[in-house]
């Protein structure tokens, strides 16, 4: 939705702080050396350039993969990921082997934007082995131009090759024809409770069914993770309201996360031109689109709605102006491989080809941001999906027919352990 460029945007920071952090030249001039395929800007540097010892270094974690659109890790260290046409792969934990396609997995509808989407798993993975799907599904004939998205919870064999007890928990309502802007992140949370982000379907008549609760387009969802309703989702018992309806207002979130000492669910959202956003996002809110957005409309940069805020509409956390990053799944990184990056969120660019940094101080619910980045631009990569694996180092998943799994460790990081690859 949003024109391709290489080149890193720069994007005013209305809440930033002119501070450069010290390890950011370091960090430059590994990736700078480190980035793959080796680019044209690159051939003034000499190759026996020393990498910045413990630096972060970019390298190819895994390859071979046609339009992967999430990932996520297993407790062991091996990686799920999603392929659009509709299927569910395993990857090592070095990275060395791929899985053939697991078998059992629901029919998708692929077509444009469509297809399997988000994997997430159950935080009792480890001993009940239970996945979460994401993907889109088509109505039946006359309807089957429809599609709406789709929940299946199923339970990952022993041996991971299939999927067992495939049961779906929750299909959108209604369906409707327009393939892009579908959402289609998961987020579980650990007291059992889903997520799911559902896009407004991009077509200017359809937008203002984000402000609607009788619609599931342009919000965020909050099931249980057996797929019932929770009885204190703000929408419940109101006329006419979808109650899986946990906040409203939203354009097209592909991100979402839940916070691990708050409990809130923050998303990334798609906004029209020079409109992306990061939420945090509470029950029953309004986070305005389309009647409140910073951006403006594709091509014409028309305004759109009534402004930039409103009374009772959610002003999102950050916001990046024209032309945009088109943020793809946001993290937050807590592990120990990177203390200077504990704490901050990270948000994955497919437009913007990059990762933002986006450094924060204060409460939770309601933090401020200091700083914010992009990482990784030399990489020229659209980053479809961004995990923090079991050691600490970030993974990006990239977008496209021939994507890849790319692996942000230390110089002095080797990879892995192997002992899972036979698994
Ligand atoms: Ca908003």
């Amino acid at each position: 939705m949003q024109p391709s460029t290489g080149v890193p945007v720069s994007c005013p920071t209305p809440r930033s702080r002119g501070r450069r952090p010290h390890w950011h030249d370091a960090v430059l001039l590994a990736l700078l050396v480190a980035a793959q395929p080796a680019r044209a800007s690159l051939d003034d540097t000499p190759p026996d350039d020393p990498v910045v010892a413990g630096a972060p270094q970019a390298s190819t974690f895994a390859s071979g993969l046609e339009s992967p659109w999430g990932m996520e890790f297993l407790p062991d260290g091996r990686l799920l990921v999603t392929e659009r046409a509709g299927r569910l792969r395993v990857i090592s934990a070095d990275g060395r082997q791929i899985s053939d396609a697991v078998a059992g997995l629901p029919h998708v509808h692929h077509s444009d934007h469509g297809g399997l989407l988000d994997v997430t798993i159950d935080p009792g993975f480890a001993h009940n082995r239970l996945v979460y799907l994401s993907y889109t599904q088509a109505g039946r004939r006359p309807l089957s131009r429809r599609s709406g998205l789709t929940i299946a919870r199923a339970r990952l064999s022993e041996d991971a090759t299939r999927l067992e007890q495939v049961e779906v928990l929750f299909r959108q309502r209604p369906r409707v024809t327009a393939d892009e802007n579908l959402g289609g992140r998961l987020a579980a949370s650990a007291d059992g409770h889903l997520f799911l982000t559902v896009g407004d379907r991009y077509t200017v008549a359809q937008r203002i069914r984000a402000q609607d609760p009788a619609f599931h387009q342009g919000k965020t969802l909050r099931i249980r993770t057996d797929g019932s309703v929770p009885a204190d989702n703000p929408f419940v018992g109101r006329d006419g309201a979808q109650p899986e309806i946990w906040s409203l207002g939203h354009r097209n979130p592909q991100g979402a996360f839940v916070h691990p000492r708050s409990g809130a669910l923050w998303i990334t959202e798609h906004g029209p031109q020079g409109g992306d956003e990061v939420n945090i996002v509470r029950g029953g809110a309004n986070y305005g689109w389309p009647i409140v957005t910073f951006g403006c409309e594709y091509d014409t940069c028309a305004p759109i709605g009534e402004g930039v805020s409103k009374p009772g509409m959610e002003a999102p956390l950050a916001w990046w102006d024209k032309p945009g990053i088109a943020p793809s799944n946001l993290i937050l990184y807590t592990g120990d491989q990177f203390p200077e990056w504990k704490g901050s969120v990270f948000v994955g660019a497919l437009a913007g080809r990059a990762v933002w940094r986006i450094e924060l101080s204060g409460d939770d619910d309601a933090p401020r941001v200091t700083w914010r980045e992009p990482l990784f631009a030399e990489l020229g990569e659209r980053i479809r999906d961004i995990r923090q694996g079991p050691d600490g180092s970030l993974y990006l998943l990239t977008d496209g027919g021939e994507g890849r799994v790319i692996r942000i460790a230390r110089h002095s990081q080797s990879p892995a352990p192997a002992d899972d690859a036979a698994r």
